[in-house]
């Protein structure tokens, strides 16, 4: 017998760890923090930690001490298996506020007008290894908790818009050629070895995934300048039970922009932190990251396929000027993690979470991710009862037959753990569409059982061609470079012979300039035509965007002109930009009202943590080699440079000229300045010094 809730019958509250209510333990507090004392997980108070138990302060330690055994024990188990893909990740916590605009297609909840809701947002590297270097060239994670109160719904997206690999059955195909070889274990956090180009050259619907990955959105600038898309299409339901076919996509309030390739290089070994270091210290200065969330709604007309692009197939995008991308709410991250284990390591997205009005379709890859990622956990964290980890927990009723393994930290009460039952008078009671009970929209499915693709699946290249052609200049020299480092990585002539064909496939010129770069000759292959481009695919700008948690450094020592220094802090911070001293060594500038800490020296600091360097008026020049080098590199990393008075000597000295591209030189420091200097980096970077830097032998970059 089914037994509906009629509405506004809320489920008794959840109970958890000895009987207290969830919503009343502090977590992690409760359970291993309360009191004033040292004590055992038994909760027996300790006299003393350091010593262990022995036969004379001479004599070996008694196996009788508990608290040692208890301590090391504890300790040897500290580590959980890490992610076997997206490892290396960063978090935070923040919310979601609907712009009530999703009514149309969606009754999801948390899509409703004025509901806010929290988040957990997970941004991941998929090859590294948990301590691996945040700038690699790869892939980012996205993934999304809602806590709605229709229950959690996770969107566990990427940066990019398409995927490897059309079917899951492949996926550990891809993760295996991809992460570090077997034999030897390296390299770490790469693509740029053999196994990775055999797969991809082999299998060639990877094809435009690599694009991205060879494109500056495989080395973002940081997390809050990327943006996300769910990747698969997903069904949508309104009240009204209309389906609509939907993509999401996260866009960065603050611009999309990236690194340039030596920059990540250097970053990976100066600051392996530097993606989660940027996000910490931007939520803690109070710069959150903001995106939006937005919508590219396609009919639902039984066809799965708009205007010839495939909906089910995941390698396959839809252009934003075919289908506009309407924006449904705002997320803010805005709370650090207080724990990174229990909260960033321990959370478990998974791409089943989902809340009424949002289905999945028949994306042969959604459909193996709905196994792996429930499964995964079973390993990653030790049993079927991670959602009672604080991080994992609905933040509505929870009122679950999940009863009893591993970890279980629950206290159910009453004897009925089955349904129907009488004993428990029929509880929990099943919900009907209309008290929020989850019913996939009753959708056709039939057909022969077949290990096969559609045949529009077959199409490798062309959405490749688009991507590149789309693409700025300058964004596909970025790609040609990247192929051509990533190639030359290679040590097999054949891998790169066969990835040169694929190029081929994808356009002539690129593939010549690859093929030249390698010393191969280009071999013919047959590049879509008449592709129509997207422009909205390129990420470079020329109207100033926002320069939230960007970072300015400031040379400077105590002969500088530091109420200049001071300005431009006020602007940056109203900006909600930093700006760091560099000094030649530690300590403090100055005294009294302008008094300024230096924040880092020429020995601490490297030109790949800066947005914009700027030489303070009345710095006196050194001949250290370390400013030249911080300077050189930032102009070749096409960055706002900037001096004001005599300093514009020490830019010419660093053989960059002070009427250069991108270089911003005045008299003193005023408004016009800080506003140029403003604009400059709300551009990213000078791009119209790119082609002096190519050409430039180095050094001087002018
Ligand atoms: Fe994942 N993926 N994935 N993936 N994925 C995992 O789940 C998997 C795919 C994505 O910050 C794992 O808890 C399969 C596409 C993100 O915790 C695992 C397939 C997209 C994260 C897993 C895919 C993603 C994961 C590893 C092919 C973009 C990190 C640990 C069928 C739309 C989430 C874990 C976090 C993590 C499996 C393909 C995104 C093993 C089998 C496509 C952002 O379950």
């Amino acid at each position: 017998m089914t037994v509906s809730r009629t509405p506004g019958q809320s489920a008794p509250a959840p109970v958890t760890a000895a009987g207290v209510p969830a919503d009343q333990q502090q977590p992690g507090q409760f359970l291993a923090q309360a009191g004033e004392y040292l004590t055992t997980a038994q909760g027996l108070r300790l006299p003393d930690t350091d010593h262990s138990l022995k036969a004379g302060p001479r004599g070996p330690s008694l196996l009788e001490d508990f608290h040692l055994r208890e301590k090391i024990t504890h300790f040897d188990h500290e580590r959980i298996p890490e992610r076997v893909v997206h490892a290396r990740g960063a978090a935070a916590h923040g919310i979601f506020q609907s712009y009530g605009t999703a009514e149309s297609v969606t009754s999801a909840g948390f899509l409703a007008p004025g509901v806010t809701t929290e988040v957990f947002c997970r941004f991941s590297t998929v090859l590294g290894s948990r301590g691996s270097a945040d700038t690699a060239r790869d892939t980012r994670g996205f993934a999304v908790k809602f806590y709605t109160e229709q229950g959690n719904m996770d969107l566990v997206g990427n940066n990019m818009p398409v995927f490897f690999i059309q079917d899951g059955i492949k996926f550990p195909d891809i993760i295996h050629a991809a992460k570090p070889q077997p034999d030897r274990e390296i390299p770490q956090a790469q693509s740029a070895h053999d196994t990775f180009w055999d797969f991809v050259s082999l299998h060639t619907e990877a094809t435009h995934h690599v694009f991205w990955n060879m494109s500056d959105r495989g080395i973002p600038r940081s997390f809050r300048t990327m943006e996300g898309f769910g990747v698969h299409t997903f069904r949508l339901i309104n009240e009204a039970g209309t389906t609509s076919l939907v993509k999401f996509h996260w866009k960065p309030v603050a611009g999309v922009h990236s690194l340039v390739w030596e920059e990540a290089q250097i970053t990976a070994g100066v600051d392996p932190d530097f993606h989660r270091r940027d996000m910490a210290d931007g939520i803690e200065a109070g710069a959150f990251l903001e995106y939006e969330l937005g919508v590219q709604v396609m009919p639902d007309d039984g066809t799965e396929t708009f205007q010839g692009i495939d909906l089910l197939d995941p390698t396959k995008l839809v252009p934003e000027e075919l289908v506009a991308v309407q924006l449904i709410g705002k997320m803010t991250l805005n709370r650090n993690p207080s724990n990174y284990f229990a909260e960033t390591e321990q959370v478990a997205f998974h791409s089943g979470h989902l809340v009424p009005g949002i289905e999945v379709t028949n994306d042969p890859l959604l459909q193996a991710r709905l196994f792996s990622y429930l499964d995964t956990q079973l390993t990653r964290l030790g049993g079927p009862n991670f959602s009672q980890l604080p991080i994992n927990r609905a933040h509505c009723p929870v009122n679950d037959m999940l009863r009893d393994g591993m970890h279980q930290s629950a206290v159910h009460t009453g004897t009925a753990a089955y349904l129907p039952n009488s004993v428990d008078a029929g509880r929990p009671l099943v919900a009907d569409q209309a008290s929020g009970g989850y019913a996939a929209t009753p959708q056709p499915v039939n057909g022969p059982k077949v290990r096969a693709n559609p045949v529009s699946f077959d199409d490798h290249f062309s959405q490749a061609t688009l991507f590149y052609r789309s693409l700025t200049p300058l964004e596909q020299t970025h790609i040609v470079e990247a192929f051509t480092f990533e190639l030359g990585k290679v040590y097999q002539q054949r891998i790169k012979e066969r990835e040169l064909a694929v190029l081929a496939n994808v356009d002539a010129d690129l593939c010549g300039r690859v093929a030249a770069g390698l010393g191969l000759p280009a071999p013919a292959g047959a590049p879509a035509e008449n592709v129509v481009l997207s422009p909205a695919l390129s990420q470079i700008i020329t109207t100033p965007g926002p320069i939230v948690g960007r970072k300015i450094g400031v040379i400077a020592d105590s002969g500088s002109d530091l109420a200049g220094i001071g300005k431009i802090r006020a602007a940056a911070a109203a900006a909600g930009a930093a700006v760091l001293v560099i000094g030649n060594v530690g300590g403090v500038l100055g005294s009294g009202r302008h008094q300024l800490v230096v924040d880092r020296t020429l020995l601490t600091t490297r030109s790949t943590e800066f947005d914009a360097l700027i030489v303070a008026g009345g710095t006196t020049p050194t001949n250290d080699i370390k400013l030249v080098v911080l300077l050189q590199e930032a102009y070749r990393h096409c960055k706002t440079i900037a001096a004001w008075g005599d300093a514009a000597a020490i830019l010419t000295a660093a053989g960059i000229s002070p009427d250069g591209p991108g270089v911003t030189v005045a008299d003193t420091v005023n408004k016009s300045f800080t506003a140029a200097l403003t604009a400059a980096i709300g551009v990213h970077r000078a791009w119209n010094r790119a082609e002096l830097v190519l050409a430039s032998a180095v050094p001087p970059a002018n």
